[in-house]
């Protein structure tokens, strides 16, 4: 599925093409039988923002973890620093389109997911991204020391943290969504499958090489 992170989009697992919140897709459209050309007319949920596009290759972790969900979000690139304006229109219209949960990725001095909780009241998780000095400690700081009354969910830095944001979302929309909730279980349980697998791997190996 190719992606333009510098682009406006909604996906889930189920759409191979990408229209913007609030378009309409008719029979004309090709959204007819075959299920890879079927328009996605659902109504984006988590509004993911990244500050940048050089921030797109793990962020992507964050959109690929959300369509695995069947979850559908609008991701988009905006910089509380370089674009303010926009940032000040996404989040203050952001409740109103529909979204639930707000995902905000950037690196440096990352200010994007702190500006975006302070202008809505919708659940906002932030991604601190590596950048090439300081390894992500600056943009941890700067998106998780919030102050007193906006809050940030900072996840961990980098790719785990990407993932973790798309299941903390999932977590929030599931509890007003049980099909949600029971894809979420079925994960913890395929989760835990892998884990007693690799166990049950590496005793083989290790009692394998004591003989
Ligand atoms: P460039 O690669 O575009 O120079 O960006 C981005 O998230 C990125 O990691 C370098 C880094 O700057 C970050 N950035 C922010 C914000 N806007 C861009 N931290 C912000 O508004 O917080």
């Amino acid at each position: 599925m190719s992606r333009d992170p510098s682009a406006s989009k909604s996906r889930s697992p189920r759409t191979s093409v990408a229209i913007s919140p609030g378009a309409r897709a008719g029979p004309e459209q090709g959204a007819a039988q075959d299920p890879r050309t079927e328009i996605d007319v659902r109504q984006p949920v988590v509004g993911v923002v990244m500050g940048s596009d050089s921030d797109y290759p793990v962020v992507a972790r964050c959109l690929e973890t959300l369509e695995e969900f069947d979850i559908p979000y609008d991701a988009r690139v905006m910089s509380a620093h370089r674009t303010p304006d926009r940032v000040h229109a996404f989040a203050s219209t952001s409740r109103l389109k529909g979204f639930k949960v707000l995902i905000a990725a950037a690196g440096g001095a990352a200010h994007l997911a702190g500006v975006l909780s302070s202008l809505t009241t919708l659940p906002v998780i932030g991604i601190p991204l590596q950048t090439e000095s300081l390894g992500g400690a600056d943009a941890l700081y700067s998106t998780v020391q919030m102050p007193a009354g906006v809050p940030v969910a900072t996840v961990s830095i980098g790719e785990a943290g990407a993932r973790n944001a798309a299941l903390l979302a999932a977590e929030i929309l599931a509890l007003a969504d049980d099909e949600l909730q029971a894809r979420l279980q079925a994960y913890r349980a395929r989760m835990r499958r892998a884990v007693r697998d690799k166990s049950e791997r590496l005793r083989q190996r290790v009692s394998g090489s004591a003989e």
